[in-house]
């Protein structure tokens, strides 16, 4: 699309401007470009790594609550971010990464997962100690923090979380190495997580504006899962450390030399100079190991699988046809449990799901493999590399697996669309260069992140948001604090019609948009029909969602001022979009 009248017109620098931010930028990340690289090189490098030699790492647990007299009790932690070496293969040389963990010998590619407790708060400090330069290229022309004393900028936000907008990890609260510089919106050293939300799967990474994609690439994120014994015991799935486990997808490509591959150049470089709308990794790691293997006994297993990759999408199997038993995604139990051979997973999607390796069909060797076209879902198919992600060795069980998966799970409160207080359009939009067709920016109702906040709930209400996709990707939408499902997905009628039509007003209800969005219905997955903080908005369809702006397990407020400052975002999970600049501020109002 280009760019229309109304959009506030993206400052075009001209040559002299970008050759002064370029040189400001190159000083400021002291990150020198290495020798160009081909595509070619970049897949042998991939290509010689043997799969499946590196075994499945567990990655370091950290309570987030202490035991005193036999009872929980809150906790605080200090998690830094270091940069260290980590191997991701056992014949690739070890890569320099960002990382989180207690120390910087016990930091982690992801970082650690840290084990909460429904109800009892956890404090985190997150400490910055990353070093002068950035180990990646970052862009200076997108919206981005610079600070004046180098450094890299990072902020902690924990996806899926419930809690105040002061710990909420503002893309605006940046901050450097002992927190020397800080960006507009910082609030506090250390963030407070109520845990009040019912018990799930969720994961804190980076979230610094304008460097999400390079920090997240660069290793600065890790799971945290919230568990209710007394709520969660009774369903009787696969438990403790060896039968219930997170594996941390992530795609990357290395420098033969082991060093993490991040195009220096961008697709229009004259605009942007290094930003490329979505990076694909040819390597497939799962806990921090190119495609690694994981022993298991004939038994049952419950894996709760997070897409941490910037842009790829998985669509996930495994070979012989054995089902995945889904028990929940994002940080909500499904109802009952939904029984399926393929799931697709966006970007920062979760799906908990439980694997029954008991039956004697069960060959000895199970893959997980990947079908997903890359961009989704026009992309090329997954070649040799990305379309496998790991391996099950599966061994005789040595004890009895008293585990089962339940008939029932858990239950929230109804969707109940006729709740909703308000109707919202949200708009996605991209723009392309005229010159080389490439993607330049995409924004939300074509707007920037900077402009007054246009989505302002009230707090304890639903809403309903039709999400109108007229770009040509698969977005993963993202809302921080609240959660949502989608209800009725239809195709756009006439789409360059109504495309043309909003490019010059930018207003669905003038544009007529239910006029349009009258075409074939998708069904929206059984596995996804619970509340999630990340639903799938596909190309040239306009998604229904209902969203709750309150506890979605008792139908309750939030038990915290969620209108204070400095808000919530919303934004596409793509990382590298939402960089440049696919993100809006969500302001909640009493
Ligand atoms: C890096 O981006 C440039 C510009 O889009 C492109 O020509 C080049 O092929 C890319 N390099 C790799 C290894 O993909
Ligand atoms: C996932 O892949 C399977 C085949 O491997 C295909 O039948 C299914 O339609 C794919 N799902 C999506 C959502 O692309
Ligand atoms: C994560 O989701 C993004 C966007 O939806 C997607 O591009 C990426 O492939 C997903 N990764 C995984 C591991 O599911
Ligand atoms: C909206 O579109 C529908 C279906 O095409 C049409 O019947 C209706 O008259 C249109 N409304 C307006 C105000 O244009
Ligand atoms: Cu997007």
């Amino acid at each position: 699309m280009l760019l229309p009248r109304w959009l506030v017109a993206e400052k075009m620098l001209g040559k002299a401007e970008l050759a002064v931010l370029l040189l400001f930028a190159a000083l400021a990340s002291g990150t020198r470009p290495p020798p160009p690289v081909s595509e070619d090189t970049l897949e042998k490098v991939s290509s010689s790594l043997e799969m499946y030699v590196d075994r499945l790492p567990q990655m370091p647990k950290i309570h987030g609550y202490s035991m005193e007299h036999g009872r929980p009790t809150p906790a605080h932690l200090a998690i830094g971010m270091y940069q260290k070496k980590w191997k991701f293969h056992r014949d690739l040389p070890a890569t320099t990464v960002f990382v989180f963990g207690t120390s910087a010998e016990s930091a982690t590619f992801p970082g650690p997962t840290i084990e909460a407790l429904q109800g009892v708060p956890l404090w985190v400090t997150w400490e910055n100690h990353l070093p002068q330069h950035h180990i990646l290229p970052w862009d200076p022309t997108v919206p981005v923090a610079i600070p004046r004393h180098g450094g890299v900028p990072a902020v902690v936000h924990l996806h899926g979380g419930v809690h105040p907008p002061q710990s909420d990890g503002s893309a605006f609260a940046w901050f450097t190495s002992g927190f020397r510089e800080r960006g507009p919106k910082w609030t506090t050293p250390t963030y407070a997580y109520p845990n009040v939300q019912s018990p799930g799967v969720l994961w804190y990474h980076d979230h610094a504006l304008g460097l999400t994609r390079a920090n997240l690439l660069a290793g600065l994120l890790g799971a945290y899962v919230i568990r209710n014994p007394a709520m969660e015991a009774p369903l009787g799935l696969p438990c403790g450390d060896e039968f219930d486990r997170v594996l941390v997808l992530a795609d990357r490509s290395f420098y033969a030399d082991g060093s993490l591959y991040m195009n220096f150049t961008g697709d229009n470089p004259d605009i942007h100079p290094q930003w490329q709308p979505e990076y694909f990794g040819d390597a497939i790691t799962v806990n921090g190991k190119a495609w690694p293997f994981l022993c298991v006994a004939r038994r049952r297993y419950r894996f709760r699988v997070i897409n941490t990759s910037n842009a790829r999408y998985f669509n996930l199997s495994l070979t012989n046809g054995l089902p995945f038993h889904v028990v929940g995604s994002d940080t909500s139990y499904l109802p009952r449990p939904v029984t399926a051979t393929h799931i697709l997973i966006g970007v920062s999607e979760t799906f908990d799901f439980v694997i029954d390796f008991s039956d004697q069909s069960v060959p000895p060797e199970v893959e997980l493999v990947n079908t997903a076209p890359y961009p989704y879902p026009d992309g090329d198919a997954p070649g040799r590399l990305s379309g496998k992600v790991m391996k099950f060795v599966v061994e005789p069980a040595k004890t009895r697996d008293y585990s089962r998966v339940p008939a029932r799970l858990l239950e929230y409160v109804k969707v109940a669309e006729e709740e909703a207080v308000r109707k919202r359009y949200i708009v996605l939009y991209e723009y392309d260069d005229a010159a080389t067709g490439n993607p330049t920016h995409l924004y939300i109702n074509g707007k920037r992140l900077e402009d007054p906040a246009t989505e302002t709930p009230r707090a304890g209400t639903t809403e309903v948001w039709e999400v109108i996709n007229l770009t040509p990707d698969n977005h993963p939408l993202h809302l921080h604090l609240a959660t949502f499902q989608a209800v009725r997905v239809r195709a756009l009628v006439g789409l360059d019609e109504f495309q043309d039509c909003m490019v010059r007003l930018n207003d669905a209800a003038r544009c007529n948009v239910s006029g349009h969005a009258v075409g074939d219905a998708v069904a929206v997955p059984e596995h996804e029909r619970t509340w999630k903080n990340v639903v799938k908005m596909a190309p040239g369809y306009v998604t229904t969602i209902v969203v709750k702006f309150l506890m979605v397990d008792t139908g309750e407020a939030y038990p915290f001022d969620a209108t204070a400052e400095p808000g919530y975002v919303y934004h596409c999970h793509i990382l590298d979009h939402e960089d440049n600049a696919m993100i809006r501020p969500l302001k909640l109002i009493r």
